[in-house]
């Protein structure tokens, strides 16, 4: 069966993307199948409300309980990941991206305004697992292009989506370190050169000078990502140059 993708939103053209490219070539191969739908068909007001004030008061508005109660119930198999987008909530890694690919699908509530009450995620984990997930430290309007990234991150990891495996496997993060620069023709260019080493036929090396830039760039751009009992001999004696 094709892996499963739900979004429940007040912006459903937010996610026309969700029908381009990658993920739309994955879906009319029927790798993946994909329904975005509008939260208001859930309200009973004329006025299709979605939120309300704070309780305890202060600024913005919160998105109310119950349509969100009624499209869970509609559009989430039993089971199945209810990811909720917030800047409150826990960091997205690849690796969360990795296990969410191995499940048959998953389902996102994007909040506006100040969030979903939450009793929502409360209530929720009684039918299945609930993330509530950060793409960053940043504050977005809501979490519908957060959505976009992670539905992104996830399906690009399921077989067959990317034609190239070692692209996937190989990649920034798969082994815990930033990727090296790459390069190609021509070996010269504006006055910029193509490192030597890449030339030279030397595939020990090119290993060897892979792993050090690697190591290099990751020192400089996110030393948080170092591992925290040290490199091995080797990998620091790369470092070190
Ligand atoms: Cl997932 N949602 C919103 N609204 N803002 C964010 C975010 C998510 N991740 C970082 N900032």
């Amino acid at each position: 069966a094709p892996f499963r993708v739900d979004v429940v939103t007040i912006f459903p053209e937010y996610l026309a993307p969700l029908r381009q490219s990658l993920l739309g070539k994955a879906a009319e191969r029927g790798l993946v199948s994909i329904g975005v739908h509008d939260l208001r068909q859930w309200t009973d007001d004329v006025h299709r409300t979605v939120d309300d004030a704070p309780y305890g008061g202060g600024p913005g508005m919160v998105m109310k309980p119950e349509p969100w109660a009624l499209a869970l119930e509609a559009v989430r198999p039993s089971g199945t990941r209810l990811v909720v987008p917030t800047p409150a909530g826990r960091p997205f890694t690849q690796a969360m991206a990795a296990e969410w690919a191995q499940e048959p699908g998953l389902v996102f509530a994007c909040g506006r305004y100040e969030g979903i009450d939450q009793r929502v995620a409360d209530w929720a984990a009684d039918a299945g697992p609930v993330s509530e997930v950060s793409i960053g430290d940043y504050v977005l309007a809501g979490g519908e292009s957060a959505v976009l990234v992670m539905v992104e991150a996830v399906t690009r990891l399921l077989p067959g989506v990317v034609g190239n495996r070692e692209s996937v496997e190989f990649d920034s993060h798969a082994d815990g370190l930033l990727e090296e620069p790459s390069y190609t023709r021509p070996a010269s260019w504006r006055g910029h050169e193509v490192p030597p080493v890449l030339l030279s036929g030397d595939h020990a090396a090119i290993d060897r000078w892979r792993r050090a830039e690697s190591l290099r760039r990751t020192a400089v751009r996110r030393p948080d990502l170092l591992p925290a009992e040290g490199l091995s001999d080797a990998d620091r004696a790369l470092l070190d140059g």
